[in-house]
């Protein structure tokens, strides 16, 4: 889906957005508070359920982006669980509404016109990172959760195999 910059190169109000075909635009229930939300997933755990939690706790619908292990290679990153898992277990939680891919970093003007999203969502540690959003929808970033995060687990798994070798 090419980018509807306007003109000027800045991105579409919510207006226009809303002027896009309903083709361009899922059909969503009327009224239905829309979020989105990216990240790897890997090693699936509590400060992952616990945003999704608190992301349905303001929004009725959650769409997570869930990036491919194709772009987490472009993000300098590699996951122990492969994409087709972590999407599973991301769509198997409670709070999670639609499961997407994740593939580049400029998907997110995109996702948000095609969703009619009211929000994007991250944890803190990416606060600032998407405001360019801004003209399009909400942006929110909500406190991580504190002593878990994907990295630490890979770490523990690691020392406790080299433990018991
Ligand atoms: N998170 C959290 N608490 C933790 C760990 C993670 O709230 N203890 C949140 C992060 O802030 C992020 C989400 O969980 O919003 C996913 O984190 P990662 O899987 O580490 O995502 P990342 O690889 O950083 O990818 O386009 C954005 C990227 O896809 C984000």
């Amino acid at each position: 889906m090419t980018q509807p910059h306007t003109s000027t190169g800045a991105l579409p109000t919510r207006p226009a957005m809303l002027a896009l075909p309903a083709a361009a635009r899922e059909p969503r229930p009327q009224g239905l508070r829309l979020a989105l939300t990216y990240g790897t997933y890997d090693l699936f755990h509590i400060g992952h359920v616990r945003l999704f939690e608190r992301i349905r706790q303001q929004f009725d619908h959650l769409i997570v982006a869930v990036s491919t292990d194709e772009f987490n290679a472009i993000k300098g990153k590699k996951s122990v669980v492969p994409y087709a898992d972590r999407a599973a277990m991301v769509r198997a939680c409670r709070w999670v509404d639609e499961v997407i891919p994740e593939t580049d970093w400029s998907q997110k003007e995109s996702d948000v016109l095609a969703h009619g999203a009211h929000a994007v969502v991250m944890g803190s540690d990416w606060e600032g990172r998407f405001d360019h959003l801004k003209p399009l929808c909400d942006v929110l970033y909500l406190p991580r959760t504190e002593g878990v995060s994907s990295t630490e687990l890979r770490a523990d798994v690691v020392a406790a195999v080299r433990a018991r070798a």
